[in-house]
């Protein structure tokens, strides 16, 4: 699918505030720091649509974008820095949790982890959660631009493991390069059945 259009919605800080929309919905949660908000750029092509940043933190809210005048996509808070102190650290898991639990239009989450790291007790619990919801999951490894090409088949089979899910259902990503668009808007695109394509 092409992305013609990405406008955004509005920041929620509580989930009284999520919004009511008729859209299959989609949604970007990890780690803070993990490029959750960069990869919403490239997808949608629009290098300013969210603010990214170098250090953790930078999104406290959920935002929601429309795109195409009818998909939504969800950027999530981070979780889990290490180097902030846990109560800034943990802050954000009651709205990530009312998210996964509200939204009955959520058709697939993007579990992102970074492609240098191995995931842990953070993305597992977010995994039963989203299976315990029956909502597929679809788990990105970014950043790949900063590992060699010859090390991802290794990285992401670690990946794989420690989430138990097939090696094959990851995805490789680079905001930066632009690597895992065209597969990803492909998902997107297949989970969305007909609508808001045009
Ligand atoms: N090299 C490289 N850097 C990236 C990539 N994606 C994101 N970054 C950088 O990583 C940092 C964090 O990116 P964000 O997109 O703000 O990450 P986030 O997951 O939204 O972070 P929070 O909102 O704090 O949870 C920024 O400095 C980005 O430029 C990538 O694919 N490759
Ligand atoms: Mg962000």
């Amino acid at each position: 699918m092409k992305i013609k259009d990405a406008q955004f919605l509005k920041s929620v800080f509580a989930a009284s505030a999520f919004p009511n929309l008729p859209y299959p919905e989609f949604a970007f949660m990890g780690r803070s720091n993990v490029g959750k908000s960069s990869l919403i750029n490239m997808l949608t092509g629009k290098k300013d649509l969210v603010k990214t940043g170098s250090r953790p933190g930078v999104t406290k809210s959920v935002n929601f974008f429309i795109i195409n005048g009818g998909i939504t996509f969800a950027d999530l808070p981070g979780f889990g820095y290490a180097k902030l102190p846990e109560s800034v650290r943990e802050g954000f898991l009651p709205l990530i949790k009312s998210y996964i639990r509200d939204r009955d239009r959520l058709r697939l989450m993007f579990m992102l982890v970074d492609i240098r790291r191995v995931p842990g007790d953070f993305e597992r619990e977010m995994i039963t959660l989203l299976t315990e919801r029956r909502v597929p999951v679809a788990v990105v490894a970014t950043k790949c631009d900063k590992l060699a090409r010859g090390g991802r088949a290794a990285s992401a089979r670690a990946i794989a493991n420690a989430l138990s899910v097939g090696e094959d259902s990851v995805f490789f990503s680079s905001s930066k390069t632009n690597l895992g668009r065209r597969e990803m808007l492909s998902l997107i695109e297949e989970f969305c059945g007909n609508r808001g394509l045009d």
